[in-house]
């Protein structure tokens, strides 16, 4: 049985990697939080990515690494620096020196998120990243290629939608990526000879997808669901949104800014003040 490390292992995605893949693989575990219990073919490692030591304790020996550890959503420069950016390199970099081939690394959706959603995009498009984020994305995507070019490792780059039980929203009927179609495309990049390069979509089969999954499909995924399942409950609660996030597919990634300022409540308070004052 080959040993798999999944980095993050505590985070959303992780969960319910671990769940699907029981069984399969004897799995590592890593992440900066401890896991409540690790189960039977679960080995737990504490370890922070952004430290070169102990992404070399954790990725020796493994035959595959699934790198999920790091920034999940949009955040400040210097968290996603550390966690995405150095995390990512000292995994690839500790994998390459302990002599590990095959990394699959869970990219995300917001590396090409400026594509409108009247545009289906496949998986050579120019990266269009829709925040920090997603530009740390497009770094490991881009450090996955000079590594299988240079050193010969096997890189499989999913470009992750939405990973949920069902969709949540309109959005997600299109990004939809149901846990057992998650657990498919990981242990597909994780088995599948001669992977040099790759990158595929990972979500379901929707029917609303903005993706041309052929590579994938190429590939030998062959996905079991599709979201329009859940077409008509979800779009019954859909509330109009933000006009930039319903024109794009990274949805308010592409407004993040707009929204989350932290300085913007203060900014206008200040502006309500001078226009009391009359200036
Ligand atoms: C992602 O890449 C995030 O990790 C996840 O938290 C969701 O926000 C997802 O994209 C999404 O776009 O729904």
């Amino acid at each position: 049985m080959k040993t798999v490390l999944i980095t993050g292992a505590t985070g959303d995605v992780g969960s319910h990697l671990r769940r699907e893949l029981a069984g399969k693989y004897q799995l590592r575990l890593s992440d900066r939080r401890p896991i409540k219990a690790a189960s039977k073919g679960e080995k737990f490692i504490k370890a922070d990515v952004s430290r070169m030591a102990d992404a070399l304790k954790i990725t020796k020996g493994v035959d595959a690494i699934v790198h999920l550890g790091g920034y999940s959503v949009e955040g400040p420069w210097e968290a996603i620096l550390q966690a995405n950016i150095v995390g990512c390199y000292n995994i690839f970099e500790a994998a390459r020196r302990n002599g590990v081939k095959r990394i699959i690394f869970p990219t995300s959706n917001h590396a090409v998120g400026f594509y409108r959603r009247d545009q289906t995009i496949d998986h050579r498009v120019y990266p269009r990243p829709d925040s920090r984020y997603g530009v740390s994305k497009v770094f490991g995507e881009a450090l996955g290629s000079l590594y299988a070019d240079k050193y010969g490792m096997e890189m499989f780059m999913i470009r992750i939608g939405n990973v949920n039980p069902k969709p949540i929203d309109k959005r997600r009927l299109s990004i939809w990526f149901s846990p057992r179609d998650l657990a498919q495309l990981v242990s597909l990049g994780i088995e599948k000879p001669g992977i040099k390069f790759e990158i595929v979509y990972g979500v379901s089969g929707n029917k609303r997808s903005w993706y041309d999954n052929s590579n994938a499909y190429r590939l030998g995924y062959t996905p079991q669901d599709d979201a329009e399942a859940w077409a008509e409950e979800v779009l019954k609660n859909e509330k109009p949104g933000n006009p930039i996030a319903e024109l794009y597919q990274g949805g308010i990634f592409c407004a993040v800014e707009e929204v989350q300022n932290p300085a913007a409540p203060a900014k206008a308070a200040a502006k309500k003040a001078r226009r009391k004052k009359g200036k």
